[in-house]
């Protein structure tokens, strides 16, 4: 498959629709809306009404709008054509028929407009994950950290980080070329000072790090309890939803279940796990070990009791959890005075059958969302590559500080801009790109 190839998508939607868009990138662009419409382009990117042709078959395809991007002003870079033709299922696969008639011209690749916009320079690599982002943002939060990313706000303090390290590393190759006998065995003062303040700075950036990708990603909350608390029941007032099975037999759930809620623009994951108790049989043996590794991976636990079982023996079975525990007791309106002490005492009660006390548990898990993301002023980093490299250059400066031979010192620094030129985008590998690109919807 040739990179000069002409590709083309549909980039709305797929299924029935008002309008539906056929972009194209490539040399052919022009040929294919002459050959099409019978016209040479219109003014670039001004709308013209035109009946699209078969040209083999001389048959109406539709009337739409056509519109020109000559290269290289569009998004990849290269010449671009919109088509806008009616979305019926029928004319976009008519025109995808007519268009891969023509020579050298084929269906894209999932991103592969968006590698192009990348390998011509038009966007850069975080820019580019921060675009696929976008598109398959469904909360507040996460369109807020895509945009940012998309805008350059977190590339461009890589970027900024780089030419710091660019600086260090030129006064360090000048005291090695100009100090001839003299070269000192430890950094010179100034210039590791600079590294040791930066290198403190990416320090904290990283701190932060597991916020964006709890923004991107999504809060796992798991519901864990003994059986029968009232679980699944929670899961499906908080879904607004009959999400999961709900019976008064004690084992019902066996699978893990889980619904995504958009809590104050966070996305949280809430799993509805099964019961904890000696297990009866294989099945709710497997159950149960799910149930346990859910919470396990949790960020936050919902540890929910009822006043005939409580809670405290299985979250300790659990063994170490990296997420908060948050205990909850449901049935409130079947305990009447022992719910009155645990609301005294500051506790959690609800009653997922009666909804009381639900706006309440959701205020708290809406608090606990807000101490694990940032609300406002996002711009950490979203995903594992970018956390990898910038780890990577981290460990390059923190060498490098503490490195006596100034010869490898500068191979250390030189190591660091490298990781960060990576991170951006400046350098790449091709299989690099191929597993960022992978992830894109096609048409994009
Ligand atoms: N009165 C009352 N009954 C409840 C409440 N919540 C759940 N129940 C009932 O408790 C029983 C068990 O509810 P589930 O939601 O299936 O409980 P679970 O914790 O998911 O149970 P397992 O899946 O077996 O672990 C059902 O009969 C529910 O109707 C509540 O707040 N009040
Ligand atoms: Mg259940």
């Amino acid at each position: 498959m040739s990179s000069g190839d002409t590709i083309f998508a549909l980039s709305s939607g797929h299924g029935r629709a008002a309008i539906a868009v056929v972009r194209l990138s490539g040399p052919k662009c022009s040929c294919i809306v002459l050959d099409i419409t019978g016209d040479p382009p219109n003014l670039p990117r001004r709308a013209a009404l035109r009946v699209l042709h078969d040209p083999k078959t001389d048959k109406i395809i539709d009337q739409g709008l056509v519109i020109w991007f000559p290269a290289p002003a569009s998004f990849t870079g290269e010449e671009m054509v919109e088509f806008h033709v009616h979305g019926g299922i029928a004319v976009t696969t008519a025109l995808a028929g007519t268009l891969i008639g023509f020579e050298g011209v084929r269906p894209a690749e999932p991103g592969e407009f968006s590698k192009r916009a990348y390998l011509n320079g038009k966007m850069g690599l975080v820019e580019v994950e921060g675009l696929a982002d976008l598109i398959s943002a469904e909360t507040e939060l996460q369109r807020l950290q895509a945009l940012d990313q998309l805008q350059g706000g977190v590339s461009a303090k890589f970027l900024a980080w780089r030419l710091e390290l660019i600086a260090i590393l030129a006064m360090f190759e000048a005291d090695i070329d100009f100090s001839d006998q003299d070269v000192p065995d430890t950094l010179p003062k100034h210039a590791r000072a600079r590294l040791s303040l930066l290198a403190d700075a990416a320090a904290s950036f990283l701190a932060n790090e597991n916020r964006g990708e709890l923004v991107r990603q999504g809060i796992r909350v798991a519901i864990i309890g003994p059986p029968n608390v009232g679980k699944s029941s929670l899961l499906n007032i908080l879904a607004k939803r009959d999400v999961a099975i709900v019976t008064d037999r004690p084992g019902t759930t066996r699978d893990v279940l889980e619904v995504r809620l958009d809590v104050d623009g966070a996305l949280v994951i809430l799993f509805d796990t099964a019961g904890v108790r000696t297990p009866v049989g294989p099945v709710e043996r497997e159950g149960i070990e799910r149930a346990k590794r859910a919470a396990r991976e949790a960020d936050l636990i919902v540890a929910l009791s009822d006043e005939s079982e409580g809670c405290e023996k299985i979250v300790k079975g659990l063994g170490p959890l990296r997420g908060t525990i948050l205990p909850v007791t449901n049935k409130i309106d079947l305990l009447g005075a022992a719910a009155q002490e645990v609301v005294r005492q500051g506790g959690l009660a609800i009653s997922a059958k009666t909804g009381s006390g639900i706006d309440t548990l959701l205020r708290e898990l809406s608090r606990a969302v807000r101490a694990l993301v940032p609300q406002s002023g996002i711009s950490a980093i979203s995903r594992p590559r970018q956390r990898a490299a910038l780890e990577e250059s981290l460990k390059a400066m923190n060498r490098a500080l503490v490195q006596p031979d100034m010869v490898l010192c500068v191979e250390d620094i030189r190591f660091a801009t490298n990781a960060l030129g990576r991170l951006v985008g400046l350098i790449s590998a091709e299989e690099v790109l191929d597993s960022i690109f992978a992830d894109f919807c096609i048409g994009k």
